[in-house]
């Protein structure tokens, strides 16, 4: 495996923990993601579903994991059904999980192919009274696209009607809001490599090169160290492209005396990095970026000694959104009688800095969990506040990736250049 072997224990744990939640004569049901098509047979890489690897660490299309705790067969307690591999899908697809390399990865002991699925429900249903079944709660998802887990609501709704379904998606976001030691160990490697990342382009970024140029050194360096590419699309945006938050294009050329914002991320083992930086194209900022630069800076520095363990997402962002209003006045963007006198519906910052300040990270980008649950240790949260200057042409965003612990907090990219001095530094010793 690309990234290395984890070892079953974390989701022996988390199927444990999983388990605790459950109410008695309980089964559970998790289906893998499709791998979505494209044109004609063409089709995307494959991306895991994260509950799936969370709970088993398979990294393979078509798996079914079954979680029964109260089955009076032990063999029936914990099963994975995996595509059957043989030699002729050896040679057509590639390589597949065997039975004893599924049991050893994801410590189920109970192996089966997926044929054997509809044949061995009836006994788990017969037995069963509650039906946890998985869709995608997150506040914010889009679903369009009817998931495997969707199709299998439908079918098992009809087959079984009388029997109680439930929402597995409340309990998984409750258990991955906190993350284990191994799962921070994952996170640190997205982090680091995210930072050999940045250091390299430290050392490429200058006037004439397009922005595409960026994406593809980030590329380069993402998976020569075992990350399977970008957790999310990389924004690399120059000039007045920064106020763009979600720039995806990419396609022009980076300017002198432009700032330029990026946001990019290595993905290691499904877990995600997520780091902004605004670098000057050049080399060297001007005072006025600089003086932007650090009045963000001391906003991130202000946020993320708030991220700890008993704040809450409201009280700290709107704790966020003053330090952010007193830097505005000084930067002359706000007038201090005028934000003396705003509706505080509608905070006159919000025109300079217009999204979150945090957002949970793990194995997805924007993690799940209860968004107004209370912080605590285990969690991990980017810390990202920005300024927008449209009508200067100039966007500065800065984040880092902060795991909460019992004594305060640690920053996963603490070792990710961030002063000025060690930017312009850096940027003129690779010169
Ligand atoms: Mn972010």
């Amino acid at each position: 495996m690309r990234y290395g072997s984890i070892a079953p224990e974390l989701f022996i744990e988390n199927r444990r923990n999983f388990t605790k939640l459950l109410p008695p004569a309980s089964l559970a049901i998790f289906h893998s993601n499709d791998i979505m098509p494209t044109n004609a047979d063409g089709t995307m890489a494959f991306r895991q579903n994260n509950d799936l690897f969370y709970l088993s660490g398979v990294d393979q299309e078509e798996s079914i994991l079954v979680i029964f705790p109260d089955a009076v067969l032990p063999q029936y307690r914990e099963i994975l059904f995996l595509k059957e591999t043989s030699e002729h899908i050896l040679v057509w697809e590639g390589y597949k999980l065997t039975k004893d390399e599924a049991r050893a990865q994801s410590g189920v002991p109970t192996i089966m192919w997926l044929e054997s699925f509809k044949s061995v429900l009836p006994a788990l249903m017969n037995e069963a009274e509650n039906v946890f079944l998985n869709s995608n709660e997150h506040i914010r998802a889009v679903v369009e696209v009817e998931t495997r887990d969707a199709r299998f609501i439908k079918w098992i709704r009809e087959a079984y009607p009388l029997h109680t379904y439930r929402r597995a998606a409340p309990l998984l976001h409750r258990l991955r809001a906190i993350k284990s030691a191994e799962e921070i160990r994952l996170m640190r490697r997205a982090a680091d490599i995210t930072d050999k990342a940045f250091r390299r382009l430290l050392g490429f970024v200058k006037p004439g090169v397009m922005e595409y140029e960026i994406e593809a050194e980030i590329f380069h360096e993402f998976l020569r160290h075992g990350s399977r590419g970008p957790a999310y699309g990389s924004i690399i945006a120059s000039g007045a492209n920064a106020c763009i938050l979600h720039y995806v294009s990419n396609d022009r050329e980076c300017k002198d005396g432009d700032v330029m914002l990026l946001d990019f991320g290595a993905e290691f083992a499904n877990y995600a990095a997520d780091l902004s930086r605004s670098i000057p194209v050049n080399g060297t900022f001007t005072k006025r970026q600089r003086d932007v630069y650090e009045a963000v800076l001391r906003v991130m520095k202000s946020a993320t000694s708030q991220l700890v363990a008993g704040n809450q997402i409201e009280a700290y962002h709107a704790a966020v959104g003053r330090t952010m209003e007193q830097e505005l006045i000084k930067l002359d963007l706000l007038n201090e009688s005028d934000v003396k006198n705003q509706d505080p519906a509608a905070p006159l910052y919000k025109k300079y800095f217009m999204h979150g300040t945090s957002h949970y990270l793990g194995l997805d980008v924007h993690d799940v969990g209860a968004k107004y649950r209370v912080f605590e240790p285990g969690m991990v949260y980017t810390c990202e506040p920005g300024i927008y200057i449209r009508e200067e042409g100039l966007g500065i965003r800065l984040e880092n990736d902060i795991l909460i612990t019992a004594s305060g907090n640690d920053d996963l990219m603490k070792n990710i250049p961030l002063e000025v001095e060690d930017i312009e530094r850096l940027m003129r010793e690779a010169r």
